[in-house]
């Protein structure tokens, strides 16, 4: 392994780039193990507090059914997954679970929808899911599938903070995750949402079978696009049984996740990298690395989608443990007129 250049001390500020090559990118992933982990801890406190951690809340809006065959996903129409479909829930109910996320020290409620696309008629009460979010003092994501430029817009003028987006894994790899669309497709609709004015909201799975160099290539891909996603998040795949994933893959080395997450932050510097999918199944230990790693966010709550998440308590004691504190939470009595 080659030694790779360190940054500069903490309080320096951090360079932004867009013309990250290969090589580079691949000697940061591969470097020895200390110099990796020094390098994307002075760029975290560069820009964050190492201590803070931003939480997010997620609810399936609509679950199952989707039209689009992503390998790994329980709610692809493509696999048995025994997972039933149901409709888009009232948006009064989610607003509902949105003002508990809120209390339990969430700052961003993300909706997901099954969809390929939504429909014109589904926007109306995403809409109204967003404005409701909003009038919480929360921030709100949603992920919907692709969009165009109009409902890129509508979305925006309701106010929406951040849309989801995930190119998943490298161009290359692509195929062999998912057929319905192709890599070009994802990238059009993360223009789309950032030229409307939101905040992008990109990552990746890792676990699906692909090698180091995909890893690599896909945050290269993110690093080099015009402007950085706000938020990356990094998921570590869940198998499902029915989907053709969880059939041939096999678990990630944590270090090579871990790897991950520091190069995330050492190429995206004032990105928020997140911990997404796949905490139940990793150790204390491994969570902390990726924090020292430069990881700042994750989901909080008892489920994610379709599939269990931690949730508070195992969380509070973890935070505790780090001494860690959850980032700009907004509290029980912090807006108890609403
Ligand atoms: N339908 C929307 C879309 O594809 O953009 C939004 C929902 S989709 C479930 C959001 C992301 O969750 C996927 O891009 C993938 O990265 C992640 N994800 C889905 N199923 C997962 C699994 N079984 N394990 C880990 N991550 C998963
Ligand atoms: C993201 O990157 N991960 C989240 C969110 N964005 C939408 C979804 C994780 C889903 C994990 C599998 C499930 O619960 O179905
Ligand atoms: Fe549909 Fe999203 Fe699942 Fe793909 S990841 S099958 S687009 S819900």
């Amino acid at each position: 392994m080659n030694s790779i250049d360190m940054p500069a001390l903490a309080d320096a500020t951090p360079t932004i780039r867009h013309d990250w090559t290969r090589e580079e990118a691949a000697a940061i992933y591969h470097a020895p193990f200390a110099d990796l982990m020094f390098r994307a801890q002075t760029i975290h406190r560069q820009s964050f507090n190492p201590n803070e951690v931003q939480c997010n809340q997620l609810l399936n809006v609509k679950t199952g059914g989707c039209a689009e065959d992503c390998g790994y996903c329980s709610q692809s129409a493509h696999h048995d997954t025994e997972l039933p479909a149901s409709k888009l829930m009232d948006p009064k109910k989610v607003i509902e679970s949105a003002k508990a996320a809120r209390d339990a020290g969430a700052t961003r409620y993300c909706m997901g929808a099954a969809w390929r696309e939504p429909k014109e008629r589904d926007m109306a009460p995403v809409i109204e899911m967003v404005k409701g979010v909003k009038a919480l003092g929360m921030e709100a994501c949603v992920t919907l599938g692709m969009l165009t430029d109009d409902q890129a817009k509508q979305l925006k003028d309701a106010g929406l903070d951040y849309y989801n987006h995930n190119i998943d894994t490298s161009e290359e790899f692509y195929p062999n995750v998912v057929t319905t669309r192709s890599f070009a497709d994802r990238i059009d609709t993360v223009n789309k949402v950032h030229d409307a004015g939101i905040k992008v909201c990109c990552g990746g799975i890792l676990g699906l079978g692909e090698k180091p160099t995909d890893r690599v290539e896909m945050l290269r891909t993110l690093a080099n696009l015009p402007q950085h996603p706000e938020s990356v998040p990094i998921n570590m795949l869940i198998p499902i049984e029915g989907t053709p994933i969880a059939e041939t893959a096999t678990p990630i080395d944590p270090f090579e996740f871990v790897r991950t997450i520091a190069l995330a932050r050492i190429m995206m510097p004032k990105s928020d990298v997140r911990i997404a999918a796949g905490r139940t199944a990793m150790s204390d230990e491994m969570q902390a690395l990726c924090f020292l790693a430069g990881a700042n966010s994750i989901f909080i709550g008892e489920q994610l989608l379709t599939t269990p998440n931690p949730g508070d308590s195992k969380d509070r004691q973890l935070f505790a443990r780090l001494g860690i504190t959850a980032r700009g939470e907004l509290g029980v009595h912090a807006h108890s007129d609403v």
